[in-house]
């Protein structure tokens, strides 16, 4: 059987020659037009990133490799005892576009297990940041503090050709990915639990393995395999992938990247509102004394949320038009798995609620509920009750689908990223001067 890196290595050579083919013959093709409001608007639809990883269709939702998250499910060889994927499979999958055997699954497993070892300093790093200090900025701070063992690092200063980086790239990929469980739950239990760690079991799956050192019971192994793979990757555009992305543009390793692309993830707009939305509805749990409000009333809190200028956190999207599909595949979870549970019923009455209010008020471009919504439900079910840790279960994920990103970005030799700026007066100068050729409205000069 051949190897990962081999078979890897077959593909980036069938895929360079045909994104060369694209640049030679079709480099000059012009695809959309720019339009003022993206280019303030935070380049809203701008199509100026490619990733074959995943793809986010507006009304469909993501396709990790042309898979739907159904397809993925059913698809993909399972844990045993489990219903879900193995994370080590899925990555497989994110990386060649293949859906792996289950030799070639034991193959990465196998990789996986050879570097799970976490150097001593990283704990102590961990260990030296003031207690109530986020947990997403332990995680980052762990991460960019292993950025010491970077192979692509070291070889580049050794002189290493442009047509190896990928490969060392991938050994710091795979390194680093190991690591995250042991990092994360080390975090969870220094922080929440006392200081009472649960040392890795080498006979797990990765997944399994994190649950194990969580200390919680099946199934929080499928729903971690779950977790992760519905947070892997959105695309090239979300801001944790592109900050990925961006910063491994300039050949920094993939620790400098996957710790850059967790600050990202640390907004409130993007990865922090899985937290935002535990926040939210235990404040009205405990305004409601325990109880479920009728929709009127829980309709009355969200338009307070509205009128003091928040937003609803786990609702909407930059690019999904229509229900995200990650916030299906974990409800569907939770109608299996989940019965009697207060705040999964919270969630469900906001899915009535929220989105005739947002259509109502108008602004949002989409009502509908993201993944955000959902996934905190089933972290506190599961007993993972600490919300502020959320957004480190988001990131473990998330680096999966970054890092398979950066490995084919150095694949196939993107270059560093670097988008023009203009002054604001050089976007007015430029209506005044074309007025006369532009199609619509009428062209005020201001002041
Ligand atoms: N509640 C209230 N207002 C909302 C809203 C929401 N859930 N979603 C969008 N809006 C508002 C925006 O704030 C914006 O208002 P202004 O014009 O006053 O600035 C307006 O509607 C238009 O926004 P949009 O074009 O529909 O959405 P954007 O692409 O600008 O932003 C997102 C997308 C996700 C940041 C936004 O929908 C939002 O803030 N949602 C709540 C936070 C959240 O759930 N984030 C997680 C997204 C998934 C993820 O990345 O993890």
């Amino acid at each position: 059987m051949i190897t990962i890196k081999e078979k890897l290595y077959e593909k980036i050579v069938t895929k360079k020659d045909f994104v060369n083919h694209l640049m030679k013959n079709y480099g000059d093709v012009v695809l959309d037009k720019i339009t003022i409001s993206q280019v303030i608007g935070g380049m809203r639809g701008i199509k100026s990133l490619v990733s074959d990883i995943s793809y986010l269709d507006p009304s469909e939702g993501i396709r990790f490799r042309n898979y739907t998250i159904p397809e993925v499910f059913a698809k993909l060889p399972k844990a045993v005892n489990g219903e879900m994927p193995l994370v080590e499979g899925f990555y497989y999958l994110l990386l060649t576009g293949d859906i792996p055997t289950k030799e070639e699954i034991e193959q990465i497993a196998d990789e996986f297990n050879k570097r799970k070892h976490v150097p001593w300093y990283v704990f102590d790093v961990l260990r030296a940041l003031p207690k109530d200090t986020h947990p997403m900025t332990m995680f980052s701070n762990a991460i960019i503090a292993l950025q010491r063992e970077s192979k692509f690092s070291r070889k580049y200063k050794e002189g290493l050709k442009k047509e190896d980086y990928w490969e060392s790239t991938y050994e710091d990929s795979i390194s680093l990915l190991a690591k995250l469980p042991e990092i994360a739950a080390y975090i969870y239990r220094m922080k929440y639990k006392n200081n009472e760690f649960i040392p890795p079991d080498p006979h797990l799956d990765m997944a399994a393995n994190f649950a194990h050192m969580m200390g919680i019971e099946k199934p929080y192994d499928d729903v971690s395999r779950m977790y992760f793979i519905l947070h892997s990757d959105h695309e090239g555009g979300n801001v944790s992938a592109h900050t990925g992305h961006l910063i491994a543009s300039a050949l920094s390793d993939i620790y400098y990247a996957i710790s850059g692309m967790l600050n990202g993830l640390a907004g409130p707009l993007h990865g922090l509102a899985n937290q935002e939305v535990l926040r939210w509805i235990q404040n009205e749990m405990k305004k409601f004394g325990g109880q479920l409000p009728s929709k009127e009333k829980l309709a009355e809190d969200v338009w307070h949320t509205l009128k003091s200028g928040q937003v609803i956190p786990g609702f909407g999207h930059a690019v999904l038009r229509k229900t995200d599909p990650r916030y299906t595949a974990i409800q569907e979870f939770c109608n299996k798995n989940i019965h009697d549970d207060l705040l999964f019923d919270y969630v469900k009455l906001l899915y009535d609620v929220v989105p005739p209010i947002l259509i109502e008020q108008g602004k949002a471009k989409n009502p509908w509920p993201n993944v955000d919504a959902q996934s905190g439900v089933l972290q506190w079910h599961y007993g993972v009750k600490e919300y502020e840790f959320y957004t480190v279960l988001f990131g473990l994920g998330r680096a999966l689908g970054v890092t398979a990103n950066i490995i084919w970005d150095r694949a196939l030799f993107f270059p560093l990223e670097r988008p023009k700026s203009l002054t604001s007066q050089m976007l007015y100068d430029y209506i005044m001067t074309n007025k006369d050729n532009l199609e619509t409205k009428e062209y005020e000069e201001v002041g």
